[in-house]
């Protein structure tokens, strides 16, 4: 054919079909009737629970009757639009000339459509860039009256809550059981302003001046040139920067600890690390640090748990708190406060409260409960609540006030600029998530992303062309006066009081006060990190750091390590531990836990037990998943949540075994070592789950063909499935059976 030609059937056919496309009856056409999809063009819901997320079936799921319904902003109505409101017929083609092209450059929906995909990313957060959030409410106790004016801490008074857990030092596509701190950053919307109390799930931090800050993270993050590994401490650059930088030894001791890998956020303890100044009606001023105490109980996972699950399930943390969430399993906390006398040298028995390295014992100053935090409410939209919220310390109300802790100065700078770059401009405050409850009339004016359309003529003081407004309040009117704290004379100098000095002692405290078991786990995490150091002084530089904390720590990890024990020039000073830092104490509420029941899917009389246990633990508010050979449904209306090739024993708290399944069609055939061996009559993806979940020290109750999967032992319980049930909740309240780990 001849080109011509071509060109003048192409132009033809697209012509036909645009004519068809604006003929009256042609659905989208303008003047015809919305169109008869079989697709619901209705705008959607949100998602119903999953089978696995409906119980306890007592509570009404969020979202239904709190927050803007999730369909707001949704893909709403049935035509498709241009980012201007224009209809369009086709956003599947780009406009050619011709089927096979080119493209032509006059179509502006290709353009806009690629042009806001090109820009739909962010900078993730420098630190902390991994993490979740959730809405809330914080209700005042009233008994921080007598230290604190805040309204928000009075009794009853009830306040929106945003709270964004995280990582620190992983990427915003990391995994979430990483040994590392966590973030635990809350956003008051008070009627007073927004005041936010940023804090960890440890209470020390690794620096004492925050101008270290950018050398620390430098040391943690992946080694520069193959950017490895990530989110992780064990590698060289950590360790040769805390080895060399003693002061951080002692949030070492607690990064080493149980507390840097958290079962949940849920089961947290969260920390405001710095000492903050308060202020009472009568202008009293005390000392405090915060505490966020969880409702749950602290509790953490192993470190076999938490390197198995990284791979397994890479959003455990994330996925644990929303579905406990929309199950109606909502994580409470109470803030508590430990108050100082605010004297002129603001020490504590010693302690210089303003040494973000130094804890003051639990049982030196009790932490006195002021409020009721409940998370409630999941986001609607990740991007726009979690990723776009924007904390900073300087995010005060009347009654809070900060210290001189040169950590906390640094960060009064730093949260404000970091936004800058993170959320292009200086009216992140007009996002959603940031804007505060209480009015806002600021004169702060124009800019990137300016939201609002201001009028009047002077956004400047004083002005008599606006009336003279806005006034200043005085502190009767609720403004924020600063507390007029006398400034010691001093001249200029770039150095540490000697106050900060003793880097070890507390180290030492916090070793001696854990349980033997806990104790071990911190043995075991510093030869595991250490193990992972390519360089050898590095590690010997550690040991030497070690040899001041605690002699036997220090002998055990260089045991592990193969490497001879440095001398210590002197014995080391005594301490006095803190009970309050083991968290192996108490017994639990067990809401929200996850309990897996291997069932024979095949054995329906044996269904009808599962069916009773089943009730009770989701009675008791926990989230019981049946496990079987296949998916779908099974007989007395139980439906199996997990295979045996979807599951693995460190999604679940507890195990309960109704059953001995023989090995299904698609188990991998298992050779046993020893030729001639009898072939397992069990399926072996069971008795992996078994072992690991008697190996991680988890509970497990076993009934009817069951019993035959189990030994005796400490915290395994057989009989009927009601005295099971009740038997293994009463274990979970613990966490763990310990003496397991113990023997
Ligand atoms: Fe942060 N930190 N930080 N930090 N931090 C940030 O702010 C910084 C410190 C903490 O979920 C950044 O908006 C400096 C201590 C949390 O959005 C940045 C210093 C504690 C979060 C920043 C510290 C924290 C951050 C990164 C030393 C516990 C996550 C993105 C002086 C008390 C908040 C952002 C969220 C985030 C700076 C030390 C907690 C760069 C300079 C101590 C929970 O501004």
């Amino acid at each position: 054919k001849n080109p011509a030609e071509i060109v003048k059937n192409a132009v033809e056919k697209a012509v036909e079909k645009v004519t068809d496309l604006v003929t009256p009856d042609v659905p989208g056409a303008p003047g015809s009737e919305p169109p008869s999809l079989e697709e619901p063009t209705e705008p959607r819901g949100p998602l119903p629970p999953k089978a696995d997320q409906d119980a306890p079936e007592t509570v009404t799921p969020t979202g239904a009757e709190t927050g803007a319904p999730k369909t707001a902003n949704s893909q709403q109505g049935a035509f498709l639009t241009t980012a201007q409101g224009l209809r369009l017929y086709d956003t599947d083609h780009s406009l050619k000339a011709g089927p096979r092209g080119p493209t032509l450059l006059q179509d502006h929906h290709l353009r806009e459509k690629i042009m806001h995909f090109d820009h739909e990313r962010i900078p993730e957060r420098v630190v902390h860039a991994r993490g979740a959030g959730a809405h809330g409410v914080f209700v005042g106790y009233g008994s921080a009256a007598s230290v604190c004016k805040a309204g928000f801490l009075r009794e009853g008074v009830s306040t929106p809550v945003f709270v964004r857990f995280s990582t620190v030092v992983g990427s915003r596509g990391s995994a979430d059981t990483v040994r590392d701190t966590r973030g635990f950053a809350t956003k008051f919307y008070t009627d007073e302003g927004t005041f936010d109390l940023v804090g960890n799930n440890i209470p020390v931090f690794f620096i004492q001046d925050g101008i270290k800050f950018p050398d620390i993270i430098h040391a943690a993050k992946p080694h520069p040139d193959r950017e490895i590994p990530q989110a992780q401490s064990a590698h060289d650059t950590f360790w040769d920067f805390v080895s060399l930088h003693t002061e951080a030894t002692h949030h070492v001791m607690w990064h080493m600890s149980d507390r840097a890998v958290p079962r949940s956020y849920r089961t947290m303890e969260g920390f405001g690390v710095h000492t903050f100044r308060l202020v009472n009606d009568a202008g009293e001023t005390s000392l405090v640090k915060f505490h966020w105490k969880p409702k749950q109980g602290v509790h953490s996972l192993l470190w076999e748990e938490a390197q198995l699950i990284n791979g397994i399930d890479p959003d455990f943390h994330r996925r644990d708190l929303y579905d406990a969430i929309e199950s109606g399993a909502f994580p409470q906390w109470e803030l508590g406060i430990q108050v100082f006398p605010d004297t002129p040298d603001q020490t504590f028995e010693g302690i210089d409260l303003l040494d973000s390295t130094k804890i003051v014992p639990e049982e030196l100053a009790p932490v006195q409960p002021i409020g009721l935090l409940t998370l409630n409410r999941n986001p609607t939209n990740f991007f726009a609540e979690s990723e776009q919220v924007a904390f900073h310390v300087g995010h005060l109300v009347p009654g809070i006030d900060v210290t001189d802790d040169p950590l906390l100065h640094a960060r009064l700078f730093s949260y404000l600029d970091t936004q800058l770059t993170r959320l292009g401009g200086p009216n992140f405050h007009q996002i959603p998530i940031n804007r505060p409850h209480a009015p806002v009339n600021d004169m702060l004016r124009d800019g990137f992303h300016q939201d609002a359309v201001h009028g009047g003529v002077a956004p400047y003081r004083p002005n008599s062309l606006d009336g003279g407004c806005p006034f200043h309040a005085g502190a009767a009117d609720g403004a924020f006066v600063e507390v007029p704290q006398r400034v010691a004379e001093s001249v200029k100098v770039r150095e540490s009081p000697a106050s900060f000095d003793d880097h070890f002692t507390q180290p030492r405290l916090f070793f001696q006060s854990l349980s033997p078991v806990e104790q071990e786990h911190v043995i075991r995490a510093f030869t595991f990190e250490l193990g992972k150091c390519y360089e050898q002084a590095i590690k010997e530089r550690e040991l030497r750091v070690l040899a001041q904390v605690d002699a036997r720590l220090c002998a055990e990890v260089a045991a592990g390590l193969g490497l001879p024990v440095p001398e210590v020039a002197a014995e080391l000073p005594a301490v006095t531990p803190s009970p309050a830092l083991s968290q192996l104490t108490g017994t639990w509420p067990v809401a929200g836990r996850i309990v897996g029941i291997v069932v024979d899917a095949d054995d329906p009389d044996g269904l009808d037990g599962v069916r009773t246990a089943r009730l009770a633990l989701q009675a008791a508010g926990t989230v019981p998943l049946i496990i079987a050979a296949r998916g779908g449904d099974l007989a007395h209306g139980l439906v199996a949540q997990r295979t045996f090739l979807t599951a693995r024993s460190v999604e679940f708290d507890a195990l309960l075994l109704a059953a001995a399944p023989p090995p299904a069609p698609d188990a991998l055939p298992v050779r046993d070592a020893k030729a001639g061996a009898p072939a397992s009559t069990l399926d072996p993806r069971v008795a992996l789950l078994v072992e690991e979940t008697y190996r991680h020290a988890k509970a497990i109750g076993a009934w009817g063909a069951g019993t035959s999967v189990v030994d005796p032992g400490p915290g395994v319980v057989t009989g009927d499935p009601t005295d099971v049930v009740r038997d293994v909740l009463a274990l979970l309240g613990r966490h763990r059976v310990w003496d397991r780990l113990a023997a």
